[in-house]
């Protein structure tokens, strides 16, 4: 069989295509994988699809597979209609949002895979080869001949991630559609889509989580299959992947790993991953976690190892929203607890971030203004990453808001926005301003910011220094990085430009 899978996300990491590509070519099939990275939803021109659907259409292939996010939506919608014309083979749609509103996906799709896509996609390509039908595949919903829709019952979850090969990284059967024309993926252009400001390269040892945040996909995900929720793979499996990816890019600067929480998991798997970690990849790595989950035991293992960055979720500092609103068991204390043993290991410890949810129809200013206090009693240096809340679809939160009227459903505001666009408030912009301004006249502004003497303070925290002095210097930081970059043009790019995704956490 003939596959083509499409991604549309705006990084290259795409583990979910790259793990459809690898079982398939396990089994056998030609796979090809075109990348189209851009950014939300912003849609590709007539030209673009046209050229998109033309590659598409000249590979021949027997099936084609899209994977997407929710914001991913519109872009796919049009790709879908673009493809479809230019090469008229079963399309199948696959991923977050798929799995989560597959209805509405069937819209435009001719089949929908809902939950893990392994084996449903295996099962898909080798009854299409075998030419025995496949309506009735678990996992994947299908549109009958008369219009009508059969929606199989989900696959259970696999419970072995060790049984799977490692994500597809064989960029002889991978390209890109960069700067409005296709390319292979070489080293500049991976770089371009690198989505942080060092080197690093973006892997995951387990899937699902342990906690159930009401405004979180893993809250709906839970519910979508049978079967463990909660999976790591070996450390043997897990550094084995990294080794492979070390080969393949030598001047790797380090590792992202993207686990949900990645603290979680019992002493020994740490004990064996640390010792591997160190023996084979020696690189300095980042990692999420929820505070709760951060001992000084974990730390005291995984900094000899290479721990480098944490990235923690306070999501809000008002108890009431934490609780009752964002279904989250992290209280002050432990969340400064937390905070207290990253800072004790500062010296290995350089990147420790804050993120807070933000633009909840829930939360009144003066939650908002809690989270501010909050952030302000921490030890300095940390960033904080502030996100604009969307209701993800089928999750707790957005059932409630729907229910309570806040929004109509997913057309509102999903698909039109994204997360890092928070509104431009005086408590928004007081939050970002945090890390870098006194903890004393964060809470001096606070407590004046409806009298003409907090206003005064809140424009010179935030217009003169924040904003100034730290855009001047990120302006200054971003022309070092582009001038480096500029090193690796004449190898790829016809147009000799390189885009760079310069990490914004620090501005
Ligand atoms: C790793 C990760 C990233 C990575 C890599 C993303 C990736 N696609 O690999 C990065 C950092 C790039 C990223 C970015 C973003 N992310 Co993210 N990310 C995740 C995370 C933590 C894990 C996803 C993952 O890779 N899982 C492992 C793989 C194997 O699973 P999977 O992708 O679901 O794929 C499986 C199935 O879905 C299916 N499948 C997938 N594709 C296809 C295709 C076909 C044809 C088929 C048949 C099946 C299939 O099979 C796969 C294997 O089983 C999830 C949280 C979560 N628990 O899912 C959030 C999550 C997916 N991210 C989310 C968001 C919002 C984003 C951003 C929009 C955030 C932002 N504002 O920047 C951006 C999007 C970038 C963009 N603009 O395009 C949301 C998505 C919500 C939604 N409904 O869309 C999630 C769910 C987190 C949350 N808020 O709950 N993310
Ligand atoms: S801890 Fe993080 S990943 Fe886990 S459910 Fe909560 S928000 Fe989602």
């Amino acid at each position: 069989m003939k596959i083509v899978l499409i991604s549309v996300e705006n990084t290259l990491v795409c583990f979910g295509i790259r793990m459809i590509s690898a079982v398939l070519k396990q089994d056998g099939h030609n796979v090809q994988t075109l990348f189209v990275p851009r950014e939300f939803n912003d849609l590709e021109s007539e030209k673009d699809l046209a050229a998109i659907a033309e590659w598409v259409a000249g590979q021949r292939p027997d099936l084609i597979g899209i994977s997407l996010m929710s914001s991913h939506w519109r872009r796919v919608a049009a790709i879908h209609k673009a493809v479809k014309k230019a090469a008229p083979v079963p399309i199948i749609w696959g991923g977050i949002h798929p799995t989560l509103a597959p209805e509405e996906c069937m819209e435009h799709a001719d089949m929908v895979c809902v939950g893990e896509g392994e084996t449903p996609m295996r099962t898909l390509a080798e009854a299409m080869q075998n030419q025995t039908g496949y309506d009735s595949i678990p996992g994947i919903w299908v549109r009958n001949t008369n219009g009508s829709i059969k929606a199989n019952p989900p696959a259970d979850r696999m419970s072995n991630l060790d049984a799977l090969p490692y994500p597809d990284h064989d960029d002889r059967s991978h390209i890109v559609y960069h700067h409005h024309c296709l390319q292979p993926i070489s080293d500049p252009v991976w770089r371009s889509y690198i989505p942080g400001f060092m080197d690093t390269h973006y892997v995951m040892s387990s899937r699902g989580c342990p906690h159930n945040c009401t405004y979180c996909c893993n809250s709906a995900l839970r519910k979508v299959a049978a079967g463990p929720y909660l999976r790591r793979r070996s450390p043997e499996h897990f550094v084995g992947e990294m080794e492979q990816i070390k080969n393949r890019f030598p001047k790797l600067k380090g590792f992202v790993f993207m686990d949900d929480s990645f603290f979680y998991g019992d002493r020994e798997w740490f004990e064996t991953f640390c010792r591997l970690y160190s023996q084979r990849i020696g690189l300095p790595f980042f990692c999420w976690a929820n505070p709760v989950a951060v001992t000084r035991e974990r730390i005291e293992m995984l900094t000899p190892a290479g721990l480098v960055g944490v990235h923690v979720g306070l999501e809000s500092g008002s108890p009431r929203v934490s609780e009752q609103i964002y279904n989250r068991r992290v209280s002050h204390e432990q969340f400064y607890e937390c905070m207290n043993i990253l800072h004790d290991y500062r010296n290995d410890i350089v990147d420790i971030r804050v993120d807070v949810i933000t633009d909840n129809p829930y939360e009144t200013d003066d939650d908002v203004a809690e989270t501010v206090r909050v952030l302000s009693y921490l030890k300095k240096p940390f960033f904080v990453g502030i996100v604009s809340l969307i209701f993800y679809p089928k999750t707790h939160l957005q059932e409630q808001a729907i229910q309570d009227g806040h929004i109509a459903g997913n057309h509102d505001r999903l698909y039109e926005e994204e997360f890092f666009h928070y509104r431009p408030t005086m408590l928004n912009r007081l939050m970002r301003s945090v890390p870098k301004t006194p903890g004393s006249v964060i809470r001096y502004v606070l407590k004046n910011r409806n009298n003409l003497m907090g206003k005064i303070a809140f424009n010179v925290v935030y217009w003169g220094y924040f904003v100034l002095i730290r855009r001047t210097l990120w302006k200054l930081r971003r022309f070092i990085t582009l001038s480096y970059l500029k090193r690796y043009e004449h190898t790829m790019d016809p147009r000799k430009v390189v885009t760079t995704r310069v990490s914004l956490i620090d501005f």
